[in-house]
């Protein structure tokens, strides 16, 4: 059976220049870094559901722990009438306790990645055949666009897995501004947060033992060979990653073992034996540190759950 979704295109179409400028940029700098929304090809995608399914990797579990106990109070304060949008939609797996407590009549499904978009988005519509299902690929670090149905009847938006970790705070201000200035007086933001915790069991989330987040940060390496015509070899390096409680933030870099050159679209790039590319940021937060970004963004404060252990938060705001 092949189930209708409607599809919106908002993702610029040279993505792939887009892509090699932001690369050579970031390689170009001191200290080299790349953007970590580049680690979501389709391979990426499939490992970052891996990911989430390691025993080391509470984020993912808990969050679904505490949306399958907060549904039916999320459901009651979005109201009757509200549809629902996803951001940074993934598998669109979470969303489904939402869908089930709700009953919205239409949802809208946003990512980065829009081959693993359309799988997903197309298997909800097969799963949920009274559900008005849409789809659009779109890059969060660009102003957001939203379809006038979604943005005009005061949606429920909802950003799982603690994806504004991604954004340094003033990045992750300027996001929630942009999100703000979109959804109408009335509409609900449903985020995940990770929180501030015992620095062991954050380290050991980022260091699967069975080497899933290793082998998802150097994917992007192979990534950057294959579509970028580069000859950068993904085992001249290594995974590394580390808290840094100074930042509140996790750490992702790939570690060069040896000096070498990498060339990417005819440019070379030097790395020394041991230098390394900064690959992600994942930033922390307390619950009272989230809030206060979220209210100078505009929103306010309307419910919060977390785990019997704090390791993760969801808050309610309201625009
Ligand atoms: C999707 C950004 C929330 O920061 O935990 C998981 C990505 N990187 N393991 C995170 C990720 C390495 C994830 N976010």
């Amino acid at each position: 059976m092949s189930v209708a979704i409607h599809y919106h295109e908002h993702y610029p179409v040279n993505q792939r220049d887009g892509m090699r400028d932001e690369v050579l940029a970031g390689f170009a700098a001191t200290p080299k870094h790349t953007s970590p929304k580049y680690f979501y090809d389709a391979r990426g995608s499939a490992l970052f559901e891996i990911i989430c399914q390691q025993p080391e990797y509470y984020p993912t579990r808990t969050e679904e722990a505490i949306l399958a106990r907060a549904a039916g109070e999320i459901a009651e304060l979005a109201g009757p009438d509200a549809p629902l949008l996803e951001l940074g939609s993934g598998a669109s797996r979470k969303v489904r306790l939402l869908l089930d407590a709700m009953q919205p009549c239409r949802y809208l499904g946003i990512d980065i990645s829009r081959d693993f978009l359309i799988d997903s988005t197309r298997r909800l519509a097969a799963d949920y055949p009274w559900l008005e299902v849409h789809a659009a690929c779109a890059d969060f670090s660009t102003p957001l666009q939203l379809p006038d149905d979604f943005a005009k009847a005061r949606p429920l938006a909802f950003f799982p897995g603690s994806s504004i970790g991604n954004f340094d705070p003033p990045q992750a201000l300027a996001f929630l501004r942009n999100l703000h200035g979109l959804l109408p007086v009335g509409s609900g933001l449903l985020i995940g947060v990770d929180l501030i915790k015992d620095v062991r069991v954050l380290e050991a989330a980022y260091n699967d033992e069975a080497g899933v987040t290793a082998a998802f940060n150097l994917n992007l390496l192979e990534r950057i060979r294959t579509e970028l015509d580069s000859d950068v070899n993904p085992r001249a390096f290594v995974h590394h990653a580390f808290y840094n409680a100074a930042a509140k933030r996790i750490e992702m870099h790939l570690v060069s073992k040896r000096a070498q050159t990498v060339q990417i679209a005819d440019r070379c790039f030097h790395f020394q034996a041991g230098e390394s590319l900064h690959t992600e940021n994942s930033y922390k937060y307390s619950v009272a540190g989230f809030r206060q970004l979220a209210a100078r963004a505009g929103f306010g404060a309307l419910a919060l759950w977390t785990d019997p252990n704090a390791l993760f938060s969801v808050h309610y705001l309201c625009s």
